[in-house]
């Protein structure tokens, strides 16, 4: 079971991406937020039990959806929120937005605006940490979608002749932009394409963060073990549109209503953390307020952040010749 440290630990940060992404959803709206933005909300129990089991030095590789991800490593979100309005004081001082955040202080690899290029990513990160004898984890984060892509298939067959410390983790939110999984995907569930690899596979309730914090912690201990890579596939909903813009035409109000009223993954894990007596409304009530405030801040913080010089335009850049 997971202890009440841990838990509220989870409580939070599923608070604080929802609060982030549904901020992100009101800038745009408000045009004070440029560029697309591809939200989180409804998966948020994914990544806040997978990276409460981590540390600073395991890697994550993540996504074009990928703010959920980069909260849970550990991103402040005003500097997070920042660098998606292309301000200084972001992450990468303005020049990723929302699809390339990366800190590398917090072992995350970055997003990635490639569908499945994260993917071999937190593979070499895998490589880097079993040659240098690290106790540590890679994870691989990404959609059902990147599940059909080459990248995929090639990591997972060296993952596992190389036995690296990697968990691929298919965040399968039933969509690859407007078309549904079963359209574009050979099997309803992922986790079977590990037999393929001789690796073990673990399909779970994405939106129960008991479910995916057990399957996890299982794949990890026998990634620190030396046994090689796992794939876990998390079933879940994505609740907004596949960005911004998207005019949702291909599923129906009442199938997101459905998912949204009877399995939101933050009602379901305050319900956990109640009935397990693990924490009180009040408790709960108040960690809520406290990541609403926290946004908030962030928000000003973003708001009132400079422009980048452009007279640093060339920083950063690298060539040889
Ligand atoms: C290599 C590549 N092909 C196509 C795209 C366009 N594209 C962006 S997101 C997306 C769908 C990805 O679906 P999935 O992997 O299930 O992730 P989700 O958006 O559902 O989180 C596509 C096809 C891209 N960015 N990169
Ligand atoms: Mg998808």
């Amino acid at each position: 079971m997971i202890d009440k440290q841990t838990g509220l630990w989870i409580y939070n940060k599923m608070h604080e991406i929802r609060d982030f992404e549904e901020t992100a959803w009101t800038l745009f709206t408000e045009n004070k937020l440029r560029g697309s933005v591809h939200l989180y909300t409804g998966e948020e129990a994914i990544a806040a039990s997978i990276c409460a089991q981590l540390t600073d030095e395991d890697l994550i590789a993540s996504t074009h959806r990928g703010h959920g991800h980069c909260i849970a490593k550990g991103a402040e979100l005003g500097r997070a929120l920042a660098e998606l309005m292309g301000k200084a004081t972001g992450y990468c001082k303005g020049r990723s937005g929302s699809m390339h955040i990366a800190d590398f202080s917090k072992g995350n690899l970055g997003a990635n605006a490639i569908v499945g290029g994260g993917i071999p990513i937190a593979t070499g990160g895998a490589l880097a940490l079993k040659m240098q004898n690290k106790p540590n984890v890679a994870v691989a984060f990404f959609g059902d979608g990147a599940s059909n892509q080459g990248t995929f298939h090639e990591s997972l067959n060296l993952a596992a002749v190389w036995k690296l410390p990697c968990i691929y983790v298919v965040e399968h939110n039933q969509y690859g932009m407007t078309v549904p999984s079963w359209q574009s995907t050979s099997v309803p569930d992922l986790a079977v394409r590990s037999a393929a690899y001789g690796i073990p596979g673990e399909t779970v309730d994405g939106n129960d963060v008991a479910a995916v914090y057990q399957a996890f912690a299982r794949a990890k201990e026998r990634a620190l073990k030396g046994e090689g890579p796992s794939l876990l596939e998390c079933k879940t909903y994505r609740w907004r549109g596949h960005w911004t813009g998207d005019p949702e035409v291909y599923r129906s109000r009442e199938k997101v209503e459905e998912w949204k009223t009877q399995r939101d993954p933050i009602r379901r894990f305050r319900d956990y953390l109640l009935v397990h007596g693990l924490s009180t409304e009040e408790e709960l009530d108040k960690i809520e307020k406290a990541a609403a405030e926290k946004m908030e801040a962030a928000v000003e913080f973003a708001i009132n952040s400079p422009e980048p010089d452009p007279a640093h335009v060339l920083d950063d850049v690298f060539y040889e010749g």
